[in-house]
C-alpha cells in the first residue's frame, strides 16, 4: 500500500495519508482531532543522532570586520541592549542558533559605551579573544575582562558591560538559550545601572574570595554557595601557566584543562562546560565524539580541524561548532590553544552522555 504524507490541515496539523480510502478516512478524523498515528511515522528513533546541525567554521576576519561594521551603524540602545552577532548554524534553517542546544556569537563594545544592566534565566559565558579593558558588573561586583578570560554570567546574574577604555572590544558570548528556551523557561528583566557601584576594582570580589589559587578555599564557602562556581572569572594568566606545566609533562603534546567551581566537584555552570585544549605543534589528535554539541574558539595558533569528513583551516579568532555525535580531529600547524565550550553537564545530568575516542593510524 502507498502511504502518502500530507500537510492538509490550515491549523498546522500533520496529517497522514492512505492510498487505502477507507484508512485515509481515518488519518482525516484522526488529524482532525489533532492526533497523528505512530506506525506512520519515520525517523523517530535512529540508531545513532540525527543531528539538524552542520559542522561550520566562521572565520576571526569576517567576524572582526562585521562586528566593527555594527559598530560604526549601529548603536546600543534599550530593547536591544547588545550589539552582538548570532552565529547561526547553516542547517538549523535561519535560528540564530549555533547549534540546536548552544547560542555562540560575538559582541563588539565601542569606547565609552555602556551596555545596560539586565538578567535572564538562560546562563551565559564570555570568552575574550581580543583586547581588553571592558569591565562587566555582575550582581554589583565588577570584573574586568582581558584576553584569554573566562567570564560567566550565570542564570539570573544581574550583568552590564562598560568600555571605559580608548579601544573597542570583541569577545566571544555563549549561552544555553536554545535549552532554557526548549523547556520553556525562559525569564528576563532590565536592571538599574545607576544602583551599580560603577568602580572597577583590578580584581573582582569573586576572585577575592574564590579565586586563591589550587586547593585554597574560604572555610566558611558552604553556607553562601550558589548553583554556580562562586568564582565568575578564570584568568588567563593562571589557564597559560596551567597548561604550560600539563604539557611539559606530556607525552602525547595534547592536554586540556577542565574550568571547574573551585569549592565543589562540578563544572562551571549547571549547563555549560569550559575546557581549554593545548596541542603541540605537528601533532594530529585522536578522534573523537561526544553527544552534545561544542563551540570552539581558537585562541592562539594554526591548523586544521576535521568534523565528520569535512576539513576546515583555523586561525586565531576562528570559531567552529562540532555538532552531537560528530568525529573530530584537530591538527596544529603551531601550537593550537583552543576553548571549548558545550552543553555536557546536561547530558551527564540526564544520564544521556556518551563519548568515544579512537587513535588513529
Ligand atoms: C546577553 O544578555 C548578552 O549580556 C549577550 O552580553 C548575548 C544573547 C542572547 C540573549 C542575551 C550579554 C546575548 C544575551
Amino acid at each position: 500500500m502507498t502511504i502518502v504524507e500530507t500537510e492538509a490541515n490550515t491549523d498546522g496539523a500533520r496529517r497522514y495519508g492512505s492510498a487505502d480510502p477507507e484508512r485515509d478516512a481515518l488519518y482525516a478524523d484522526i488529524a482532525q482531532h489533532h492526533l497523528q498515528p505512530l506506525w506512520e511515522m519515520r525517523g523517530l528513533l535512529t540508531p545513532t543522532p540525527r543531528v539538524a546541525s552542520l559542522p561550520f567554521r566562521w572565520q576571526a576576519e569576517h567576524l572582526r570586520e562585521l562586528a566593527s561594521r555594527s559598530g560604526d551603524l549601529v548603536p546600543i540602545d534599550r530593547g536591544g541592549d547588545r550589539r552582538v552577532l548570532a552565529l547561526s548554524n547553516p542547517g538549523l534553517g535561519g535560528a540564530p542558533y549555533i547549534s540546536s542546544t548552544l547560542w555562540a556569537a560575538v559582541q563588539f563594545l565601542l569606547p565609552g559605551e555602556l551596555a545596560p544592566a539586565h538578567r535572564h534565566t538562560p546562563a551565559a559565558l564570555r570568552f575574550i579573544l581580543d583586547g581588553g579593558g571592558v569591565y562587566t558588573v555582575l550582581d554589583g561586583d565588577p570584573v574586568v575582562m582581558n584576553r584569554g578570560d573566562l567570564v560567566l554570567t550565570p542564570s539570573w546574574t544581574f550583568h552590564e558591560h562598560h568600555n571605559p577604555g580608548n579601544s573597542s572590544m570583541m569577545w566571544l558570548d555563549v549561552l544555553d538559550l536554545p535549552v532554557v528556551a526548549a523547556l520553556d523557561a525562559i525569564f528576563f528583566e532590565e536592571g538599574r545601572s545607576e544602583e551599580v557601584d560603577q568602580s572597577v576594582a583590578p580584581r573582582s570580589a569573586a576572585e577575592r574570595r574564590y579565586g586563591q589559587g589550587a586547593g585554597l578555599a574560604p572555610v566558611d564557602a558552604r553556607e553562601e554557595l550558589p548553583a554556580h562556581s562562586p568564582l565568575t572569572v578564570y584568568r588567563w594568566a593562571a589557564t597559560d601557566a596551567a597548561l604550560s606545566a600539563l604539557a611539559e609533562t606530556s607525552t602525547t603534546g595534547d592536554v586540556s584543562l577542565r574550568f571547574r567551581d573551585p569549592v565543589r566537584d562540578r563544572d562551571v555552570m549547571p549547563t555549560l562546560r569550559c575546557e581549554m585544549r593545548r596541542v603541540r605543534a605537528g601533532v594530529a589528535t585522536p578522534t573523537d565524539r561526544q553527544t552534545g554539541s561544542r563551540v570552539c574558539a581558537v585562541f592562539d595558533g594554526r591548523g586544521t580541524v576535521d568534523i565528520d569528513g569535512e576539513s576546515f583551516t583555523l586561525g586565531s579568532g576562528d570559531i567552529f561548532v562540532i555538532p552531537s555525535w560528530a568525529q573530530h580531529r584537530l591538527h596544529a600547524h603551531t601550537q593550537l590553544d583552543i576553548f571549548t565550550t558545550s552543553d555536557a553537564p546536561v547530558l551527564e545530568a540526564l544520564s544521556l552522555y556518551r563519548s568515544a575516542t579512537e587513535a588513529n593510524t
